[in-house]
């Protein structure tokens, strides 16, 4: 339907506003801001006012508060614009864009004020997360939540550049074998990435790639200034040199001006009669906005291309736009870091009729009446509910999680174990908690709650085996009740999914309980995507497992060094590696309250597990010990007077680290045994005390680790030991000023035993005793373990 024409004032109108205040926002970042350190920022003013027009269209009367928005981490000043216009935006904040609590660059859930969706600056990952968010809306649906919550589309607004990152595709191909709905992508497909032009016929790749995985696309080239020269005498001239003109000229074109068009127009087409006369019945200027009305900054053309979607299929927009459009570099190939000069601003400011001093004014310059505008921004359907970030209760977690106990186990099976018991259960515990893993399930040991929960699919589907009756151990039934989500091998895709479950409560108003599962080492495969779930605040749970070299047999390529390193300096994450399952239990119960905590309290844990098979204790789980075991660290062997070495171990090689203290004991006054769970926790509690100590606020405070290393000798040494790179451990002697022995893995493995490979790396028993020995004076110690 053709949009009728006082909407379309108002909207242009708007437009055009939205484009001057996001230009002037980064203007004024850059040229008028007191105290600049003189730093330029760039990089925004040519990438924004791409998407001014498509993003006015959006926000202004296409999107309903249900629906969600990735914006392209450039358009940043463009979303602020129009978050000031409905008022969610303060002018303080803009003035202080990139500044210091100011506006943020890129579009912030966590750091911004003005109702940020998603966050995204690391391009790809907010485009794949609408679509995520999308599978988790009809996860909530299909689970009977939805309520009468109408369904929201998830939009992204991609620039063109931004496609050539692998994890969308990724993604794509996971939202065909998902049957996604109501996601929308917008390609601005201003055919220019951040060095220069793109590659002619992108667009063709793209749209013969959407329908593939059905999408529907829709293409938005030309506007209506152009599709009403086409209709006249020589028009089709004028669309046949227009389709056929590479995009690199089009760009230096629009960059030139109309008389370059003019002049470029007159040789290739030559005097052709009618096309002439089109060209020459218009000025530089008309000619120029002729040549300069794309589809993408047509309002009509956007708005009426919206609105003609009448389902729920994903579709994909392409939108031909020219980057800084408007703007004195439009089309130029080094505009992305481009920046208006202070006269080329004065010009464009007297142009649009906006008095000196009057820049922030919102209605200033427009011709409309300023309560016209105001009651058009305030009746956008988008504003209807108002706030449209939702909150949902608190799940209760049982004080402890119970497993059915063996004398000896692995992390990975507790793990299993713990799972299984809660899924017998029919607590809401259970009912929220959701599952993913890329195809690892079963290796990962999800297998008995998965046999117990189902897989999830918006259609019932039988597992083949068991309706054959053919002896499997698995149950892979799909249902609409289903509580694990089966993903293909893409670790980016898991950790996409998971931010998106992780914000369920958020942006669906029902709370979910994410857990992921994969092996260790691919950790560093979706990084970044775990990095951009962490960021926005996202709260789930990984296990990773296997991890280190104790995998052994599976060989150096699947053997994960800097795990414990990243558990540690990732911002949002809480890590663990427990030795023993009745930790693990107590870390799990004391995770699915911590991803729950509002604000700075709480966030998302992360489990390195092992498959390593050890004796585990016989013991009462005193309030005490749980509260060294979620704190970072509890003796496992307590240090007495005159204790004169300490051997602190993580995961993995407990029984090396015990028997290790055992062989040192008869040589060796006294030796304590330090079990630490958490070298993250007990790190972070360690920096919170010196803070606090510093700020003087209230009494002296000493962390976790400080009280448990009180009591030690000055001149007590501590060994420490890990699978895993020994910096994770290596700071604790900072703490009280104790010499280390830091003992972990540096270098790629080799396959072997367990045996062979903690000796190789210097981890075993005896590395830990000669460790011991090089810190602390006396004998030499009586025995060594022998080689087995
Ligand atoms: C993962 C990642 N790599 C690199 C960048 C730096 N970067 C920002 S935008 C951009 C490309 C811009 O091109 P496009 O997506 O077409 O957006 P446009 O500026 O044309 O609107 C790049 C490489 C980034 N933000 N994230
Ligand atoms: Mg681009």
């Amino acid at each position: 339907m053709p949009i009728e024409p006082a909407r379309l004032e108002m909207l242009s109108a708007l437009s055009r506003k939205v484009l001057w205040l996001s230009s002037w926002t980064i203007h004024h970042a850059n040229h008028l801001r007191a105290n600049s350190d003189g730093l330029k920022v760039g990089g925004h003013q040519a990438s924004s006012a791409s998407l001014a027009t498509i993003m006015s269209a959006l926000y202004f009367s296409v999107l309903r508060p249900q629906d969600r928005v990735a914006v392209k981490p450039h358009a940043s000043p463009v979303f602020h614009a129009i978050q000031y216009l409905f008022g969610h935006q303060s002018r303080d904040k803009l003035e202080n864009f990139r500044g210091y609590k100011g506006a943020q660059s890129y579009p912030s859930r966590t750091k911004d004020t003005d109702d940020v969706d998603f966050s995204t600056g690391s391009v790809g990952l907010g485009v794949a997360q609408t679509l995520f968010s999308s599978l988790v809306q009809d996860y909530v649906k299909a689970h009977g939540w939805m309520k009468d919550r109408p369904e929201g589309r998830m939009i992204a607004l991609v620039g063109d550049a931004e496609m050539d990152e692998g994890n969308i595709f990724e993604a794509l191909l996971e939202g065909w074998k998902h049957g996604l709905r109501n996601t929308w992508w917008v390609v601005d497909y201003n055919r220019q990435s951040l060095d220069a032009v793109v590659r002619e016929g992108l667009w063709e790749k793209f749209e013969s790639m959407f329908r593939n995985f059905g999408w529907d696309v829709v293409i938005v080239k030309y506007g209506r200034l152009m599709q009403a020269a086409f209709a006249e005498p020589g028009g089709e001239a004028l669309k046949r040199w227009i389709d056929a003109c590479p995009n690199a000229m089009y760009a230096a074109l629009c960059f030139q001006g109309g008389a370059a068009f003019r002049r470029h127009l007159q040789d290739e087409i030559g005097d052709q009669g009618m096309v002439t006369q089109l060209i020459e019945r218009r000025s530089d200027d008309e000619l120029l906005a002729l040549m300069s009305n794309l589809g993408g900054h047509d309002m009509a053309s956007m708005v009426e291309a919206f609105e003609a979607v009448d389902h729920d299929r994903p579709v994909c927009f392409i939108a031909y736009t020219i980057k800084g459009v408007g703007l004195p570099f439009q089309g130029h190939k080094d505009n992305h870091a481009g920046l208006m000069t202070v006269t080329q601003m004065e010009k464009w400011r007297a142009a649009q009729n906006i008095q000196p001093g009057h820049e922030w004014e919102k209605f200033e310059g427009l011709s409309q009446a300023p309560a016209a505008l105001e009651a058009f921004l305030r009746d956008a359907p988008f504003n209807r509910d108002g706030r449209r970030r939702l909150s949902a209760p608190v799940i209760e977690v049982p004080e402890r999680l119970s497993f059915k106990p063996s004398p000896q186990m692995a992390t990975q099976q507790g793990f299993g174990l713990v799972l299984n018991e809660i899924a017998r259960g029919d607590s809401e515990l259970a009912a929220r908690i959701v599952t993913a893993s890329p195809d690892v399930t079963v290796s990962t040991n999800l297998g008995a709650w998965v046999n117990r929960r189902g897989l999830f699919a918006r259609a019932e589907k039988a597992d083949l085996f068991r309706s054959e009756k053919i002896p499997s151990t698995f149950n892979w039934d799909f249902s609409p009740k289903g509580q694990h989500i089966e993903l293909g091998i893409a670790e980016m895709n898991l950790f996409i999914l998971m931010s998106a479950l992780g914000l369920s409560h958020a942006i669906n108003g029902e709370r979910l309980l994410p857990i992921a599962t994969l092996y260790d080492p691919f950790i560093e495969r979706g990084l970044d995507a775990l990095n951009y779930a962490c960021y926005q605040d996202a709260r789930f749970m990984v296990a990773a497992t296997p991890s280190g070299i104790t995998l052994s047999p599976e060989g150096g390529a699947h053997q994960s060094i800097a795990t414990p390193l990243i558990g540690m300096a990732q911002d949002g994450l809480a890590s663990f590696e427990p030795a023993f399952v009745d930790e693990l239990a107590v870390i799990m119960a004391f995770g699915f309250a911590h991803m729950q905590r509002e604000g700075g309290e709480g966030g998302s844990v992360y489990l390195r597990l092992s498959t390593r098979t050890i004796e585990q204790p016989q013991r009462l789980m005193t309030p005490d010990l749980q509260k060294g075991i979620t704190e970072g660290a509890y003796w496992l062997r307590r240090p007495g007077e005159n204790c004169e070495a300490v051997i602190a171990y993580t995961g993995a090689v407990a029984p090396e680290a015990i028997e290790a203290t055992g062989f040192i004991g008869e040589s060796r006054r006294d030796v304590g045994l330090l079990a630490i769970t958490s070298a993250d926790r007990l790190h972070a509690g360690w920096t919170g005390a010196r803070q606090l100590r510093r700020d003087r606020r209230g009494l002296p405070h000493l962390s976790h680790i400080e009280k448990l290393l009180a009591p030690l000798p000055r001149d007590c040494g501590i060994v420490t030991v890990i699978d895993g790179h020994p910096a994770t451990l290596g700071w604790l002697g900072s703490v009280r000023g104790h010499r280390v022995e830091a003992l972990g893995v540096e270098h790629f493995g080799q396959t072997g035993t367990i045996g062979d490979l903690y000796r190789h790396h210097g981890i075993d028993a005896n590395a830990i005793i000669d460790a011991a020995e090089s810190l602390t004076a006396g004998a030499p110690v009586r025995h060594r373990k022998m080689a087995v």
